[in-house]
């Protein structure tokens, strides 16, 4: 039976008949990346099984499906939060469903050419695909070109995504410095109007800026590595494209909690029934960030000893800077939002607030990581997944969740049914997450095949957590599945 729904989205019945929708592109969109993170989690799942020794799985196996999920996972979750905060200010910034349509076949179109060179050509350098790696591998040449086309194709997907939604800010705001909301900051920008730029549409334009810098970075980039494919006479200097891939992938990877941060100033009110409001802190703060966020990089290159000290030293700085003040404020705000707000906890908001914890708790493991007497030591141990895996797995893709959960609508009271996915889920979330930390201060190594003890046995554990996580997962997309029918015979029913 349909149940009624709450947190509803105002539904444009008569667009919805003729053709490409916000609604429907953002459904499709979010229908194949939850489908796509679901396999990549299976692939996941596979390569613990095998450093569990619970399956067999052959070395050069392994570093294909390591490289297909990496690459896989960073760019569907780019993709999915590119999708939730450009649906949350479409309306707002007059953003039209065609323009980002290219942006969306774009990305998959390069998932799509880095599964072939992976699950065909077996292309398994890792997901940074470091030089000289790409041309070392027993792989063909073809895939490691594929490869390298696919990531070029997520590239400009981002791109197109980071330009309409500049476009969007400057014909709304009148330009940049207004989206970024220093009118609060610097009279002689205000507007005649008093129109000042909410967070979310503040967090939209640092991500654009630094979005498009790093695409532009990432481009320079592929095109040296293609161009070293076409002719290998065409030199590249190992310590550069070190630099100019850490560049590039760290940002890519890092700039998907800052759009996630967009969406949280935008959904979570909808839950508390108070709105988020921009003054000059958050302005600060997300300046800052802008400026800082792509100077962290070099926290990856603290073991290369021919880098420059002033970069070590810079990107250690910068990583600290960047990251503190917007978390702080986002934190921050959402606890005052939450705080006696007869919140209402339900699937999606539950999905934020466990992300804003997934956030702060991979953070800080991340910070840690990015000092550089504790990288020493934590350098390239399975410590690293562990903080990644916490704010992206347990951050960013709560978000999305939480995203999609609002999107569909929620149900007005939740049942037995629904709790249980939800312990389901996070047991197995904690709990695979836990053994990653635990084998990074063993110093068991990452991106092993086959690992040193105790890597096996805390691999053994964590495939059980992984199945737990898997079924929440699936069970989850059901629920999404179900009400999306539901909500769509309410309204066949209403529109009759
Ligand atoms: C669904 C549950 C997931 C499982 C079971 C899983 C499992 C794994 C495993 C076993 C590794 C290899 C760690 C090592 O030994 O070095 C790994 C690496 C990685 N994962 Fe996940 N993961 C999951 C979700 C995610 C998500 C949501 C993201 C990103 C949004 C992600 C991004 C990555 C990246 C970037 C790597 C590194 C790849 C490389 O070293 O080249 N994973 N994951
Ligand atoms: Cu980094």
């Amino acid at each position: 039976m349909a149940a009624p729904l709450v947190v509803r989205e105002r539904v444009d019945l008569h667009a919805a008949e003729i053709g490409l929708t916000p609604r429907r592109l953002v459904g499709m969109t979010l229908a194949v990346g939850l489908t796509l993170i679901f396999l990549l989690g299976m692939a996941g799942g596979i390569m613990k099984a095998a450093q569990g020794n619970l399956i067999q799985l052959q070395p050069q196996t392994f570093y294909a499906l390591l490289t297909l999920h990496g690459a896989g996972m960073i760019s569907t979750v780019v993709l999915l939060t590119a999708i939730a905060l450009w649906y949350v200010l479409q309306e707002q910034l007059g953003l039209k469903p065609e323009v980002l349509l290219f942006g969306v076949v774009a990305i998959v179109w390069g998932l799509l050419a880095a599964a072939v060179a992976v699950l065909i050509g077996g292309f398994g350098p890792a997901w940074t695909f470091l030089y000289p790696l790409p041309f070392l591998g027993t792989w063909p040449a073809w895939s490691t070109g594929l490869f390298f086309f696919g990531v070029l194709f997520v590239g400009i997907g981002f791109a197109v995504f980071c330009l309409d939604l500049m476009a969007g800010i400057i014909r709304t705001y009148g330009g940049v410095l207004n989206g970024l909301a220093w009118d609060t900051w610097i009279p002689a920008l205000r507007r005649k109007d008093g129109k000042v730029a909410p967070p979310q549409v503040i967090a939209a334009t640092m991500v654009a800026i630094d979005g498009l810098i790093t695409v532009a970075a990432g481009s320079v980039l592929v095109i040296a590595l293609l161009a070293h494919w076409f002719s290998p006479r065409f030199p590249i200097d190992p310590l550069w494209i070190k630099n100019l891939t850490y560049f590039f992938g760290h940002t890519i990877a890092n700039l998907a909690i800052y759009v996630s941060a967009g969406v949280i100033y935008a959904v979570l009110p909808a839950y508390t029934g108070r709105t988020w409001h921009t003054n000059k802190v958050y302005a600060l703060s997300w300046a800052i960030s802008l400026i800082f966020v792509p100077w962290a990089w070099p926290h990856h290159l603290y073991m290369d000893f021919v880098q420059a000290p002033w970069l070590q030293i810079g990107g250690e700085a910068s990583t600290y800077i960047a990251t503190i003040p917007a978390t702080v404020v986002t934190i921050f705000g959402s606890l005052l939002l939450v705080y006696r707000s007869r919140m209402r906890w339900r699937l999606g908001s539950t999905m934020f607030m466990a992300g804003i914890l997934g956030w702060l708790v991979g953070g800080i493991a991340a910070m840690l990581d990015a000092t550089i007497p504790f990288n020493e030591v934590l350098h390239n141990t399975l410590w690293v997944p562990a903080h990644f895996h916490t704010y992206l797995l347990g951050g960013v893709f709560l978000f999305v969740l939480g995203f999609a959960s609002y999107f569909i609508g929620e149900r007005p009271v939740e049942g037995p049914w629904l709790k249980s996915i939800e312990w389901c889920f996070f047991t197995g979330l904690v709990g695979f997450l836990l053994m990653f930390y635990a084998g990074g201060i063993e110093g068991v190594p990452r991106r092993e095949a086959v690992q040193p003890a105790p890597g096996p046995i805390l691999a053994e554990i964590a495939t059980g957590f992984v199945v737990l996580l898997l079924i929440g997962l699936v069970a989850m997309l059901i629920e999404f599945w179900l009400r999306a029918r539901s909500s769509a015979a309410v309204e066949r029913e209403r529109s009759a």
